[in-house]
């Protein structure tokens, strides 16, 4: 491997899967030899997921060369190994633009081509969508281009979520054609966890990986076949040596494998017979290595889940310093100390361990942390009941995951009223990942349930003080969110403190206008407020530190001592800005002509960009906190001017 760009010479050639079907199997190889220096050399200028990808050049290749896609709809789940199927199906112009603003999604996007028939990014739909598409083609769906084949491709953590499961099972209740490739690379973004992968993991340490012979013969013979005696033959011989995957076919699929993912002819053998002869749900198990082909990936512990740019020569990242530390980190060293003061807190995660900065609470306290896998429903009525059962659990999941558990968080742990505390991380918006990572609508999931305690960090200090407040709250559910990224680079206190349920704390006395803030947009407000001043405007400030309970003692001075009152906070509308309004509203404040405004994220999707760019394209920068001021107070048109 070189820093220069490879050479591609077949790849060259192609420019979608049709131009695959023109090439030899010998050809094939080489594709996917190319696909896989060409996927490398590009994410090492982008950075983005670069273990993934190159596990499933091969898959990739074989994929298309035998499907016809995009009338056969392809799933890829989670879809951040997508990168080689975006170089084969017309977009290699653009894959040097991964995730940047206006560049292509890490992600499979519908609005980007039709070879992405799904939208992904959270994981274990892909079973689902595939048998959708199957069951409409089946009704007479007809939307364009026509709809074939539905193959869903999911990686071994992703099949331990629930809704895979729950997609199998009625997959294999309706009998449909339909493929399911269980890409094994014995990872999720750490180990995977669990009874499944020690299943999967069995299926084939008992037995070699099969020849490409007795692979080819093994899905044959789980298909009909017209000759009885060959099928029996057949039969005897994978229930003796060849299959194994008793789980799936009890569910009602057939079961090849497991295979090798690298060996393009068995794969190749495999998917034509499997394409030539399936009359129902097939699963093939394809082993593969995660970072295949790149040693730096393939030595990491993470097998280069994600990177920064990257030198290919070396492997070695290329990331800015930082001041700051990460509020992950202040997290997890904040927790760590509320563990050793108290022995009763222990601490969850759904196959995020590294993310949430959770392995470093495991390498601590090995028995009181839990990897529950992708499995975040699970994770939060386990919660439910570790807190019944008198622990006190800190549900630490980034604020998108936490979405799939939310009947969870409900049913199991609010309406019970049992003390689980909900650390959320990654909330607010979190760039190259994009729309489908944003953590934007915690606050009003959260917020509108009865006896929730909702707070957000505003800096790193405070998210220290928030740790404690949660350990120290045992009357009910409680959560805390804070952002990706760096803190701020205040001083940190020794320890945390708790605070006291429901009360903010006034920043600064200044007059005519109120910005309330909840959450790390203080720091804009703060901005906004230098340059307000020099323009003979200070505003007051406050951080409201809790959207519930309200400070409603602090709300109701800032609206009685100012002309205008203003909220912000990093989430989507019907969070803290509509608790506020509703609140004021029903004191009647409005009706003696308080202007009250709420800045919030608009109400779209916003696609990835760095966090900056993104914070500008939602409107919530101090440059936009200093119009909205000078705009509520009739200044408008003065501000723009004098700007
Ligand atoms: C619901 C949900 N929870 C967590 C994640 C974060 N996540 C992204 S990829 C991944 C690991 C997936 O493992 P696997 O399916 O085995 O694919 P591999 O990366 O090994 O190819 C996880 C946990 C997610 N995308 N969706």
């Amino acid at each position: 491997m070189s820093n220069d760009r490879p050479a591609t010479p077949l790849l060259d050639q192609v420019q979608t899967p049709a131009d695959l079907k023109r090439l030899s199997d010998a050809q094939l190889r080489q594709v996917a030899d190319e696909l896989r220096a060409e996927t490398i050399s590009a994410v090492s200028e982008t950075g983005g997921h670069l273990g993934a990808g190159p596990g499933v050049v091969e898959l990739t290749v074989a994929i298309h060369a035998v499907f016809d896609t995009p009338r056969d709809r392809l799933i890829w789940d989670v879809s951040h190994q997508c990168y080689p199927h975006k170089i084969l199906t017309g977009r290699r112009d653009r894959i040097r633009t991964l995730r940047m603003k206006d560049g292509l999604s890490g992600f499979t996007k519908r609005t980007e081509s039709p070879y992405d028939p799904f939208g992904a990014a959270h994981s274990s739909t892909s079973i689902s969508a595939a048998l959708g598409f199957k069951v409409a083609h089946d009704l007479g769906g007809a939307p364009d281009p026509a709809l074939g084949d539905a193959i869903a491709v999911i990686g071994d953590g992703s099949m331990s979520a629930g809704m895979a499961f729950e997609a199998m099972n009625n997959a294999g209740h309706l009998g449909k054609r339909m493929f399911v490739i269980l890409n094994d690379n014995e990872m999720s973004i750490a180990p995977p966890t669990g009874a499944l992968s020690s299943y999967l993991s069995r299926l084939y340490a008992e037995q070699p990986l099969q020849d490409l012979k007795a692979a080819a013969k093994g899905a044959l013979s789980l298909l009909p076949h017209p000759l009885q005696d060959a099928a029996h033959r057949a039969k005897d011989m994978l229930k003796h040596s060849v299959v194994g995957g008793t789980m799936f076919e009890e569910l009602g699929f057939k079961y090849v494998g497991p295979i090798d993912g690298h060996d393009m002819e068995q794969l190749l053998g495999v998917l034509r017979t499997v394409h030539q002869r399936a009359d129902g749900p097939v699963l093939i198990h394809v082993i593969t290595k995660k970072g295949k082909g790149y040693r730096p990936a393939e030595m990491a512990a993470d097998k280069g889940h994600a990177t920064a740019k990257f030198d290919v020569l070396t492997g070695k990242q290329k990331k800015s310093p930082s001041n700051a530390p990460s509020y992950t980190k202040v997290f997890a060293e904040a927790l760590i100390k509320a563990g050793e003061a108290d022995d009763k807190i222990v601490a969850v995660t759904a196959a995020m361990p590294d993310g949430t900065g959770l392995n470093l609470f495991a390498e601590r306290f090995p028995k009181r942390c839990f990897d529950v896998g992708i499995a975040e429903q699970h994770g939060v009525t386990f919660c439910g009941a570790l807190a019944a059962g008198g622990l006190k659990p800190f549900c630490t999941m980034y604020s998108t995951f936490l979405q799939r558990g939310y009947d969870q968080v409900v049913h199991d742990v609010a309406l019970q009223g049992l003390p689980v505390r909900f650390a959320i991380d990654r909330a607010g918006l979190v760039g190259a990942d994009g729309a489908t990572h944003a953590g934007s609508f915690d606050i009003a999931f959260m917020a509108n349930l009865p006896g929730m305690v909702v707070m957000a960090a505003a800096d790193e200090a405070e998210l220290v003080h928030m740790v404690a407040t949660a350990a120290a709250y045992d009357d009910g559910p409680s959560a805390f969110r804070f952002p990706r990224g760096e803190g701020v680079g205040v001083e940190m206190p020794e320890r945390g403190i708790p605070l006291e349920i429901g009360k903010g704390r006034m920043i600064q006395q200044g007059a005519r206008v109120a910005i309330l803030s909840f959450g790390t947009r203080l720091s804009e407000v703060m901005k906004a407020s230098e340059a307000l001043t020099a323009r003979g405007i200070t505003p007051t400030v406050a951080d409201a530190r809790f959207a519930k309970p309200l400070d409603r003692d602090l709300i109701l001075q800032l609206a009685t001592d100012h002309e205008a009152l203003i909220t912000i906070e990093e989430g989507a509308v019907g969070g803290f800005g509509s608790h506020v309004a509703q609140m004021l509203a029903n004191e009647g404040v409005f009706d003696t002509g308080l202007k009250f405004r709420s800045m919030v994220l608009p109400d779209s999707f916003i696609d990835h960009a760095n966090p900056a760019d993104m914070y500008a394209a939602a409107g919530l920068n101090a440059a936009d906190i200093e119009a909205k001021v000078l705009a509520v107070l009739g200044l408008g048109q003065v501000g723009v001017k004098r700007a």
